[in-house]
């Protein structure tokens, strides 16, 4: 058990941005629920700044790739970066291949970025509530933005978009799903399309697609299309575009 005035300790250092504070605490929202309440509720008055970023998408779209070019093109401004990635087969956790873990070495090196992996299952009270909690640690301890990577198969994204301001569905050529054929609850769970790989045969043909899926809506919703953007996150062609779509629909979210 966490007593109180160790609660209150813990959240004293969040808030000053102590990384293993942090850490903790976001062990406590994975493992004891209880505490976490407690925690929640010290940190509640101090969050609210971050804007909060979901990636979501296919396993293989990039989702990945696209974190670590939007967490770069973040610190190139100066902006402090907190990334939580929810898939086991995140080069951010232990399913990392090789190319993956060097290119993501400069972000755990940068104090700047705090990254955090969770398990996709197994959470007592929910991945997206164990999510949403680690997301208000790293608000509260200052990330100007809160990076949430999570793969979109099912509820659990469309959960998790709830808790993100902004939600980034990243599809790419090639991986065989049509976007026909994709769950309507995902493809609604978008803010902003972006459509990665455009480097490959395939990729303008997905955006005319979803173009045409978006033509398709009442007239409201045609004037409240999601922008899509192509973009090669492995270049980082597009993605400055990809951030400006992002904060002019966060901006107009408000
Ligand atoms: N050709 C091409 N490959 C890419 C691009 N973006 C990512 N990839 C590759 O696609 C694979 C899956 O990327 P990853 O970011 O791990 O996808 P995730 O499973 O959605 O997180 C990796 O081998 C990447 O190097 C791109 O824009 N073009
Ligand atoms: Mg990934």
């Amino acid at each position: 058990m966490i007593t109180p005035s160790e609660i209150s300790g813990l959240s004293q250092r969040i808030l000053a941005g102590d990384a293993r504070a942090i850490a903790r605490a976001a062990t406590l929202a994975e493992n004891q629920p209880a505490a976490m309440e407690a925690l929640r509720t010290a940190l509640s008055a101090h969050a609210g700044r971050a804007m909060t970023i979901g990636i979501t998408g296919p396993p293989g779209s990039g989702k990945s790739t696209l974190v670590d070019q939007l967490t770069q093109a973040l610190r190139n401004e100066g902006k402090t970066v907190g990334i939580i990635a929810v898939d086991p087969s995140s080069p951010f956790s232990h399913g990392a291949i090789l190319g993956d873990r060097i290119r993501m070495q400069r972000h755990y090196e940068d104090a700047g970025v705090f990254i955090r992996s969770m398990a996709s299952r197994g959470r007592a009270g929910g991945v997206a509530e164990g999510a949403r909690d680690v997301a208000l640690v790293l608000d509260a301890a200052g990330s100007d933005v809160v990076l949430i990577e999570t793969v979109g198969v099912g509820q659990q994204e469309v959960e998790i978009s709830q808790i993100a301001d902004v939600t980034v569905l990243v599809l790419s050529p090639g991986l065989g799903d049509d976007v026909q054929a994709m769950k309507a609850g995902i493809m609604e769970i978008a803010d902003v399309f972006a459509i990665n790989k455009s480097d490959m045969p395939g990729a303008e043909r997905l955006e005319q697609e979803i173009r045409m899926m978006q033509s398709l809506g009442t007239e409201d919703e045609r004037a409240r299309a999601a922008p899509v953007r192509p973009i090669v996150a492995s270049e980082g062609t597009g993605v400055a575009d990809l951030l400006t779509a992002i904060r002019s629909v966060h901006k107009s979210s408000k």
